[in-house]
């Protein structure tokens, strides 16, 4: 196992000599950002990222998210040029040594929640989600913010977007999905770099938009449209365990032996509802999911790829982007990494730049 941690470039309010000072930490996991969805990244701001994470003793092998244009979700004839894009995106990344790289197939919006700062009685704040309080927003009102997703939408723009999608079904999704896994797959085989759907968060539709990436079921039928190892998972506990439906620790236990899951995204969430849930420490005891469980099920495979912390909470007085602060995640690193010592008796893979 590599632990890894978030970083959004030299923008990002934690330096890579934090992160570096982590016990056990292997490397960031970041993205070109200032880029729009469906271009190309240059090579130099690849190895940009690459140069600053090995100038801290931090490798820089996964990427989160290389982001799927709209365009290759609506299965728009004008998606070929966008799927050409990301083609190019993965031999550039490979080329530099990626590994791995992460997207979802979220139709419009990415992770969404109805609060980012829910106060709990410790003095800690974080993210909760309420269904109806997300039910009664107007996507269509133009004053939408919600964290995660692209604000550079314009109301106009994401009216059109959402007429776009108007009648789309989730057969229609499916099918965009395999065009998308069909084109970029063989280029993943070629680069050696493997590619991780994240689940979609909350593991249901909103907004009448479709969402897939939900449920076993569709899991089974996601890793089938593409049988490569290369069409692989980011098992994001928190997404899927949002949903009671979900078993995490069995999801885990049947995916990593299958050799399908590249990346896991490790938080706990607590489940308050039907479709309530807010965001805890990581620990087992701290939520409604068997963390333990899941890296005992990673540490029997003994899983190779990628674990982040993700989600933290917000404590000791610490401000910054939601769920993206320093403390509670790196308590979550120094959690998960001593778990994992505990399990198989060796620390997580430390990085060696050669
Ligand atoms: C939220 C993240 C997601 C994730 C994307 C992957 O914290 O887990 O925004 O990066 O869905 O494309």
């Amino acid at each position: 196992m590599k632990l890894s941690f978030r970083w959004y470039g030299p923008t990002d309010s934690i330096p890579l000599s934090y992160i570096s000072q982590i016990p056990t930490m292997h490397g960031v996991v970041s993205a070109v950002y200032d880029v729009p969805p469906g271009n190309v990244w240059s090579r130099e701001s690849i190895a940009s990222l690459k140069e600053q994470a090995n100038a801290h003793g931090l490798a820089f092998e996964c990427v989160e998210s290389v982001p799927v244009h709209e365009d290759i979700k609506l299965g728009k004839p004008t998606r070929e040029q966008y799927l050409e894009a990301y083609c190019e995106n993965i031999r550039r990344l490979g080329e530099a040594g990626v590994k791995c790289v992460c997207y979802n197939f979220m139709p419009v919006f990415d992770w969404l929640r109805s609060d980012l700062k829910h106060p709990a009685p410790d003095g800690s704040n974080s993210l909760i989600y309420r269904d109806e309080q997300v039910l009664a927003m107007d996507p269509r009102s133009g004053n939408l913010s919600l964290p995660g997703w692209d604000e550079s939408y314009t109301k106009d723009g994401l009216n059109r977007l959402l007429d776009e999608y108007a009648g789309m079904t989730e057969e229609d999704l499916f099918a965009n999905l395999k065009v998308f896994l069909d084109a970029v797959i063989p280029v993943c085989e070629e680069a050696d770099v493997r590619l991780a759907i994240h689940p979609d968060d909350p593991p249901w539709g909103i907004f009448g938009l479709p969402r897939i990436i939900t449920c076993e079921e569709n899991l089974d039928r996601l890793l089938k449209l593409n049988p490569s190892v290369y069409n692989g998972l980011t098992l994001c506990t928190g997404s899927l365990g949002a949903s009671r439906h979900n078993d995490v620790v069995r999801l885990t236990e049947k995916y990593v032996s299958q050799g399908r899951i590249h990346f896991v995204h490790a938080r706990n969430v607590r489940l308050t509802g039907e479709r309530d849930f807010g965001e805890t420490a990581h620990p087992t005891c701290c939520g409604s999911l068997d963390l333990l469980g899941v890296m005992k099920a990673l540490a029997k495979a003994d899983f190779d790829g990628y674990l982040r912390p993700d989600h933290g909470r917000m404590i000791w007085g610490e401000t910054g982007k939601p769920g993206y602060g320093l403390y509670d995640r790196a308590l979550g690193a120094t959690y998960l990494s001593g778990l994992w010592e505990a399990l198989t008796g060796k620390s997580p893979e430390r990085f060696t730049n050669t």
